[in-house]
C-alpha cells in the first residue's frame, strides 16, 4: 500500500519527523527560519494528503480548494485563529491542534512577563548598557509589587489556570473572567469570578489570554484600558489582536497604565520601528509564549501524531473538529 504524502511547512525538531515516517511519505520545508512562501504552499499542498503547519499559515476556504487532496491540517499551535475551522469541516477537512503540552510553559512566560513589566527588568538593562546608571537613589528605579498583589486573568483556560497556580505562590488575590464562571478552578485556587469591567477596575495585573475570535477581537480598547488603575500593568499573551495597539500606547505614553508585557502583536513579526516598541514601560518579547526546547518538541510530536493518526484510519489525539472524523466513519476514512 503507497503511504500517505504529508507536508511539513517548516523544519521540525527530528522527534517529530521520525513518527511521521513511520507512515507516511514526508516532504518538508527544510528552513528554520524562512517561511514557506505561499506559492510553494499550496502547489506542495496540492500533492498532499496532510499536512503539519508550523507558523502561521493562512488556512482558508480557497486554500483548500485549491488543494482538495489535502484532508488534515495539523496547527503546530494551541491556537487555530489562522485556520478557518467552518471551512474546513463544511468541506470534510480535519483540523487539529496542540493543547495540553504548552500550558506550564505559557504560563511562565506571561508570569515572567508580568515581573519584567512591573519590576522593569529590561529598562534597567537599557539603562546599564546605554551608561545611564549614574547611582543610587531612594526612588530609582521603583516599580510595582507583584507579590501579594490583585492579578486578573481575561480568559482562564488551561494556560490561565496555570498562571494562577503560580500567583498563589505570590500570595496574589486571583480575579477571572470567562464567558462563564468555571466553580471547579474558583474552588482550586481561590480565585473569584468578576465581570469585565469590575475585573479591570481592580486588578494590578490584568492578563490576557483568550483564543482569537471574532468576539474577543479589540475586545482591550480605549474604554477598557481607561478602567484600568494607573498602577496597573498589562501582559497580552494571547494575540495581538485582542487588545488595541493604538489604544495601547496612548495610554501607556500618557501613564494613564503602568507598564505592559507583550508577546504577541498585530502584525509579526513586529517593526523594530513600531511606536509601542519606543517606550520605556514595555517589555516585549517574540511571541515565545511555548518556547522552550522541551515544549516545542513536544508539540511537534503531538502534531505529528495528530496526523498520523488521521491518515491512518485512528483517532487522532487532540481534534479541533471531531464531527469530520463521525463523517468520515460513516462514509470511508480518507
Ligand atoms: C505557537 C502559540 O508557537 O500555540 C500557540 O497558539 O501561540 C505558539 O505556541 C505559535 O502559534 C506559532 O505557531
Amino acid at each position: 500500500m503507497t503511504k500517505p504524502r504529508v507536508l511539513v511547512t517548516r523544519r521540525v525538531p527530528e522527534a517529530a519527523q521520525v513518527i511521521l515516517r513511520t507512515a507516511c511519505e514526508v516532504h518538508t520545508w527544510d528552513h528554520e527560519e524562512e517561511p514557506m512562501p505561499q506559492d510553494e504552499l499550496v502547489r506542495a499542498l496540492r500533492e498532499s494528503d496532510g499536512a503539519l503547519i508550523v507558523g502561521m499559515h493562512r488556512i482558508d476556504g480557497p486554500l483548500m480548494d485549491e488543494a482538495p487532496r489535502c484532508r488534515v491540517y495539523a496547527n503546530m499551535a494551541v491556537g487555530y485563529d489562522n485556520i478557518d475551522v467552518a471551512a474546513a469541516t463544511a468541506r470534510g477537512v480535519l483540523i487539529t491542534n496542540t493543547p495540553g503540552v504548552l500550558t506550564e510553559t505559557t504560563a511562565d512566560l506571561a508570569f515572567g512577563l508580568m515581573i519584567a513589566a512591573a519590576r522593569r527588568l529590561y529598562e534597567g538593562q537599557r539603562i546599564i548598557l546605554e551608561g545611564r546608571w549614574k547611582g543610587w537613589s531612594p526612588m530609582f528605579m521603583t516599580g510595582q509589587d507583584v507579590y501579594g498583589a490583585t492579578l486578573g486573568i481575561i480568559g482562564a483556560g488551561r494556560i490561565g489556570q496555570a498562571v494562577a497556580r503560580r500567583a498563589r505562590g505570590f500570595d496574589m488575590r486571583i480575579l477571572y473572567h470567562n464567558r462563564r464562571p468555571d466553580p471547579a478552578f474558583e474552588a482550586e485556587v481561590g480565585a473569584s469570578y468578576r465581570q469585565l469591567d469590575d475585573l479591570l477596575r481592580e486588578a494590578d495585573f490584568v492578563v490576557v489570554l483568550v483564543p482569537l475570535t471574532p468576539e474577543t477581537r479589540g475586545l482591550i480598547g480605549a474604554r477598557e484600558l481607561a478602567l484600568m488603575k494607573p498602577t496597573a500593568v498589562l501582559v497580552n499573551a494571547a494575540r495581538g489582536p485582542v487588545v488595541d495597539e493604538r489604544a495601547l500606547y496612548a495610554a501607556l505614553r500618557d501613564r494613564r497604565i503602568w507598564a505592559a508585557g507583550l508577546d504577541v502583536f498585530d502584525e509579526e513579526p513586529v517593526s523594530p520601528d513600531h511606536p509601542l516598541l519606543s517606550l520605556p514601560n514595555v517589555t516585549a518579547v517574540p511571541h515565545i509564549g511555548s518556547a522552550s526546547v522541551r515544549t516545542r518538541t513536544r508539540m511537534a510530536e503531538l502534531a505529528a501524531e495528530n496526523l498520523v493518526a488521521a491518515l491512518t484510519g485512528r483517532q487522532p489525539p487532540t481534534p479541533v473538529n471531531p464531527e469530520v472524523l463521525r463523517q468520515w466513519r460513516k462514509e470511508r476514512w480518507p
